[in-house]
């Protein structure tokens, strides 16, 4: 029985300690690139950084599978040594549950294209709770330095509490000390993160919000009120790579230009009078969220470019936005697709700044990052042009999965 208890001993503990420690540093990393990945703060600052960011989260959320295979192992080869003991079965199951859940969502994050906007959907959903419930759990874990994986022998063959220790020990002193300034400092923005993950602002909220004074208000056509679409199913997340711009009557226009036979300057006025049609589709980001039946009013890009006359060397279609830095282009093919919609309401509703407004435009085939905020310039050009996040590393081909590629 000693010599057994030794051979464990030598044989694991070493490695155990290496092995834990590697995983808390990788465990931070992701958590904290994670963190950085999510915030919209880091979305503004890191700009071309944000693409390594993300290659690098993924790089390293594999390798947490060789620390998760590992434990997976001795857990499995111990587990008789944690009978009658309830809390640290959990303790194992718990920390292992999360990891795994991050991993395996990690990776349908990842495979997005291969998986469909559903499957992400659900996977970013699981991702970002399991960080929110589990990071709190992490830091404790860290911070208390749970032992029963440093040292499994040692609590496994002591099977009696000392009973000549205090019943309060040290130990226990700075856990429960520990616990209480995590819960006080941490908790209330932790909670806040879960109420905003479970109760997103709703459209009411951003209308109420909308810091754009355009007027008079567009009038919507009876399509969309109420919403043919009977009213959006999910939730914006607000992405911006600059400050939230707002616009007034005397601030914004919307130019057609470039390439066209009949140049276009509209102010909001002119804007609201031209002949708007009702579309119902699903919006898709890539980074795993959708907001399904969107009903968006606005003009097709297809007219607009009629009205304005395209030249015959006219081959792409630039997209400006109003915050003055971010771009993106469709080849005139794909501009030509009928439900390309430049938006100016939403389920009936001007569209907030923080969403867009007052208009944005909206390709229901591509990924999201196509659907430029704040549009305010479509020019027309005979070579190409590089967007935005194309320039940062995303992928040219934004066609979501199944759409007839043009
Ligand atoms: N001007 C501008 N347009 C943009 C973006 C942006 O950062 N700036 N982000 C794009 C991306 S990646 C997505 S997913 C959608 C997000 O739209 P939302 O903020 O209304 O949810 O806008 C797209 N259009
Ligand atoms: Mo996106």
């Amino acid at each position: 029985m000693k010599k057994g208890l030794a051979r464990i001993r030598r044989g694991y503990g070493k490695k155990l300690v290496s092995i834990h420690a590697w995983n808390a540093w990788l465990v931070l990393f992701l958590a904290l690139s994670g963190l950085m990945l999510l915030g919209g703060y880091w979305r503004e600052a890191l700009g071309e950084g944000r693409v390594w960011l993300k290659w690098g989260h993924i790089l390293f959320g594999l390798v947490l599978l060789i620390p998760v295979i590992y434990y997976l192992f001795l857990a499995a080869k111990h587990w008789k040594r944690l009978e009658g003991r309830p809390s640290q079965k959990a303790n194992v199951i718990g920390v292992l549950t999360l990891l795994i859940g991050w991993i395996v969502s990690g990776i349908v994050l990842w495979q997005f294209k291969l998986a469909g906007p559903r499957a992400a959907n659900t996977a970013l959903f699981i991702h970002d709770l399991l960080t929110w419930v589990g990071l709190p759990i992490i830091i404790y874990h860290s911070i208390t330095r749970t032992k029963w994986l440093k040292e499994p022998q040692k609590r496994t063959i002591v099977p009696e509490i000392d009973r000549t220790q205090p019943l309060y020990s040290r130990r226990g002193f700075i856990k429960v000390a520990v616990g209480a300034g995590m819960a006080l400092t941490l908790g209330p923005t932790f909670a806040g993160w879960l109420g905003k993950a479970f109760k997103p602002p709703s459209m009411e909220d951003y209308a109420a919000d909308n810091a754009n004074a355009l007027l008079p208000n567009p009038i919507p056509l009876p399509e969309s009120v109420p919403p043919i679409g009977g009213g959006a199913e999910g939730h914006f997340r607000v992405y911006t790579v600059t400050d939230i711009p707002s616009f007034n009557n005397a601030n914004w226009s919307f130019t057609i230009d470039g390439l066209v036979d009949k140049k276009f300057s509209w102010n909001w006025e002119e804007f609201v009078q031209l002949q708007r049609e009702v579309q119902v589709s699903d919006f898709h980001c890539v980074t795993g969220w959708s907001v399904y039946k969107n009903t968006w009013e606005g003009i097709p890009l297809t007219k607009l470019l009629d009205m304005a006359g395209v030249q015959s060397n006219a081959a792409t279609v630039k997209l400006y936005s109003g915050d003055n830095v971010y771009t993106d282009s469709l080849t005139m093919e794909q501009a030509r697709m009928e439900d390309i919609i430049v938006a100016v309401m939403h389920d009936g509703m001007p569209i907030s700044n923080q969403l867009g407004g007052p208009v944005r435009l909206v390709v229901p085939q591509m990924y999201a990052y196509k659907s430029v905020k704040w549009l305010n310039r479509i020019e027309l050009i005979e070579g190409e042009h590089i967007g935005y996040w194309e320039q940062r590393g995303y992928d040219i081909d934004a066609w979501l999965p199944g759409s007839k590629k043009v």
